[in-house]
């Protein structure tokens, strides 16, 4: 068995960063629903994610939206995140949501209008100096809806020229994690698509260029496990967007429709050394809460992340292996699956007992009155920024 001394630290030292975009309202297309009691501004958005620290202890840092978190001074952001107990995460630009982006952002046939997006994405890289944030995220809505639209290979290119540009003026221990996604808004080339896409051009870039792996944004029955265990064994694993779905981009509570895949990707972590915070993945949420409360459902989603990883910690590496090279197939998934029906809701909370926080984080967010407050207190709270 895994010493349990050893999974009791690691799942204290695990780190989740939670997006400020979730704590804001949003929705579909057809709906964006209010909530009562959601953040007004960004320094707001900073106050929620800091109460999902308090009541998880595991989730110190936000990551921030540009310009949906835009303020005039964001060392004073990065400051008042200090002070609440934690700091400022990715920097999340955003190159998709104006009327110039109809045909793509940075690889947009129109010379000007990629000029536009990238001095944006430039200007978050300043962004990520005064927040002291290390990884620059990138999702790019690029891609054409009809066969014929624009050369594939051209807005390659772009693509590229584009990425340079932004890689070259990385400092210190800045990173960009390349995100991809199968589809939507472009329906039929995204310029974007695959992990093999964005895995080629960050071998282009250079080291400090990884993938993001979004959990949303593959197609129905892809093996993400199989990309994330192929990227981590290359260094090339940036981190996550932990959400679960059902269909496409559902952007649902990580672990809520398919636990089982979650653990899968944590045991591929685990095994290959992925918590080890040399590895350098970073473990963020990327979701909306379009009908249930925000904050409470961004804790559920901290402890299913947690509740994966403690899981995947229990696996026996040392069985498995044996196993393995045993030819042993059905004993090697025995192992695993000793694992995953394993309940290991006792030993979470009593890592939070030792971390000196309540056992019962969902429990004991709603008995703090802290939801009924912050409704009464924070009146016209906004959208998250798109679905508005
Ligand atoms: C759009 O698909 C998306 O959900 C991507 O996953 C981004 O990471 C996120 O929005 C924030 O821009
Ligand atoms: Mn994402
Ligand atoms: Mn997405």
């Amino acid at each position: 068995m895994a010493d349990s001394q050893a999974v009791r630290a690691a799942l204290r030292a695990q780190r989740i960063e939670t997006p400020s975009w979730a704590f804001g309202n949003s929705g579909t297309r057809f709906k964006v629903f209010a909530q009562q009691g959601v953040p007004r501004d960004a320094y707001e958005k900073v106050d929620d994610a800091a109460t999902v620290h308090q009541y998880t202890g595991v989730a110190p840092s936000v990551a921030l939206h540009i310009p949906w978190d835009k303020v005039d001074d964001y060392a004073a952001l990065a400051a008042h995140a200090r002070d609440r107990g934690i700091t400022l995460g990715a920097i999340n630009p955003n190159v998709f949501q104006e009327d110039d982006y109809r045909l793509g952002s940075v690889c947009n046939p129109d010379p000007a209008v990629r000029r536009r997006a990238l001095d944006h994405l430039l200007e978050c890289v300043d962004i990520m100096a005064a927040t002291g944030s290390r990884d620059l995220s990138l999702w790019f809505a690029d891609g054409t809806n009809y066969p014929g639209q624009d050369s594939i290979t051209a807005r390659q290119d772009r693509l590229s020229e584009a990425l340079h540009a932004v890689y070259e003026r990385l400092t210190g221990d800045q990173r960009m994690l390349l995100e991809y996604k199968l589809f939507e808004p472009a329906f039929y080339a995204t310029d974007l698509p695959d992990w093999g896409t964005s895995f080629a051009h960050c071998v282009d870039l250079g080291p400090r260029a990884r993938v993001l792996v979004d959990t949303g944004h593959h197609a129905p029955g892809t093996n993400i496990e199989f990309i994330v265990a192929f990227l981590l064994h290359r260094s090339r694993l940036g981190g996550f967007h932990f959400n679960s779905r059902f269909y496409a981009d559902d952007d649902l509570m990580a672990g809520a429709a398919d636990p089982f895949q979650l653990f899968r990707i944590m045991t591929e972590i685990v095994l290959g050394r992925g918590l080890d915070p040399a590895a350098g993945v970073a473990f963020m949420l990327d979701q909306c809460h379009n009908i249930e409360p925000k904050i409470p459902a961004l804790i559920r989603s901290v402890l299913n992340v947690q509740e994966a990883t403690a899981k995947a910690l229990l696996v026996d590496a040392e069985a498995l292996r044996k196993s393995q090279v045993d030819g042993d197939v059905l004993g090697a998934n025995e192992v695993v699956m000793d694992a995953y029906n394993t309940d290991v809701r006792p030993l979470l909370a009593q890592v939070r007992q030792d971390m000196g926080i309540d056992p019962d984080p969902i429990g004991a967010y709603r008995r703090s009155g802290h939801q009924d407050r912050i409704a009464a207190q924070r009146v016209g709270g906004n959208a998250a920024g798109w679905g508005a």
